[in-house]
């Protein structure tokens, strides 16, 4: 059986090495030296500063909610994983869902302009499939509207928009370091803030809000922390981290080359680099989509309808539904990721080729 995706499993030797060092000192989370060395050596990959390390991506998300004090509502997008918006319900801030361009999947500048409304306190874009959105028109909303705007850019490790880590963009973004990322501690997330005193109270917010003196409790905290633990895996992972950015692009290479002019790919924003994160293909119809489904689980294959159902057709969040999300309703019923992990080999991509041109017929 192949499946959407599949962790990295780095070497065990190097994961035993990293390990036996947290025995060895008995300190094995609370700031551990190993978060502080995974801290740093992402800095210096991503070349980003302010960054905070997190116990998955979800929290990352409602930390940057919290330590930016964002109340109300925010703009976002209905095409993304769920916990883009169920972040916000647990900061009792009501999403709110605004249209996707149709071409790049992002969330629609021009949507989010027409929606804003005196409640809007925060938007929230999110970089689908690593597509970074179109930052330059948020940056302007944000300047214009006067409020905060925080990236989802779970899916964005190690991607550039003109030169620049994509994570440098906006007042914060958040990725996710879950096992099904391309770069994984098991469960893990992390924040990059733009203003440093915004990072700093995050950092004391990361661990229940206490002082430095830990006599005094100086913000509203939460436990978002990474553990050693944790932070071990991303070292060991962070190690293959070439290898498996150029494997992960030869498997979604090989999907462009095959099913070139057979189906549909997202528009990829001019300026920004690739990091074969998802591979997703736009199919010309519900029908055509789950027929591609069908015939690739013939061939024991399970791609993934990411993001199907699109949020504001769920039952937690039809409420909060935006009539105008038409490109959305139109886009969700017809996307599927293939599979795409280190390690797939050349003949399986050949034959989840054959199976989707045979569903396309
Ligand atoms: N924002 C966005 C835009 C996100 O996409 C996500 C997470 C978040 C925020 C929140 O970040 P985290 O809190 O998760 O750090 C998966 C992931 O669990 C989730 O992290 C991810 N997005 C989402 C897009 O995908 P599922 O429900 O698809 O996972 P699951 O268990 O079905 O796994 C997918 C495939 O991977 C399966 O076919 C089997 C394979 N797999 C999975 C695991 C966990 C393995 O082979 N081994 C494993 O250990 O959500």
């Amino acid at each position: 059986m192949i499946l959407v995706s599949k962790p990295y499993m780095p070497n065990l030797d190097l994961i035993n090495k990293y390990l036996s060092q947290v025995h060895e000192r008995s300190w094995i989370t609370n700031n551990g030296p190993l978060v502080r060395e995974l801290t740093s050596v992402l800095q210096d990959y991503l070349g980003v500063k302010n960054l905070i390390l997190t116990a998955n991506g979800t929290l990352a998300l409602q930390l940057a909610y919290k330590a930016l004090r964002i109340k109300g509502e925010a703009l976002t997008t209905p095409f993304t994983f769920v916990a883009t918006a169920s972040s916000m319900k647990w900061q009792g801030i009501t999403p709110r869902f605004c249209d996707i361009e149709p071409d790049t999947l992002g969330l629609c500048p021009q949507a989010v302009k027409e929606a804003f409304t005196p409640n809007t306190k925060a938007i929230v874009p999110v970089h689908v499939y690593g597509n970074p959105c179109n930052v330059e028109k948020f940056e302007d909303l944000s300047e214009d509207m006067k409020v905060p705007v925080i990236y989802d850019a779970s899916h964005t490790f190690s991607i550039k928009y003109k030169g620049q880590s994509i994570l440098n963009r906006g007042d914060a973004s958040t990725i996710s370091f879950h096992a099904t990322k391309l770069f994984h501690t098991v469960e893990g997330g992390g924040i990059v803030f733009k203003d440093d005193e915004v990072f700093e109270r995050a950092r004391l917010m990361l661990n229940f809000g206490l002082g430095e003196n830990a006599e005094d409790i100086v913000a509203p905290g939460i436990n978002a922390k990474m553990s050693e633990v944790h932070a071990a895996y991303g070292l060991s992972v962070l190690h293959s981290i070439d290898e498996i950015l150029s494997e992960r692009a030869e498997v979604l290479s090989y999907y462009h080359q095959g099913l070139n002019g057979v189906v549909e790919l997202p528009r990829w924003r001019e300026g920004a680099t690739q990091n074969a994160a998802y591979a997703p293909i736009i199919m010309d119809s519900e029908n055509q989509c789950l027929k591609v489904l069908e015939s690739l689980k013939k061939v024991g294959v399970v791609a993934r309808r990411y993001f199907y159902p699109s949020l504001h057709h769920t039952s937690e969040y039809k409420s909060d539904w935006n009539d105008s999300c038409k490109n959305v309703t139109g886009i969700a019923n017809r996307v599927i990721c293939l599979p795409l992990y280190p390690g797939l080999e050349k003949h399986d991509v050949a034959n989840i080729v054959e199976a989707v041109k045979e569903g396309c017929q």
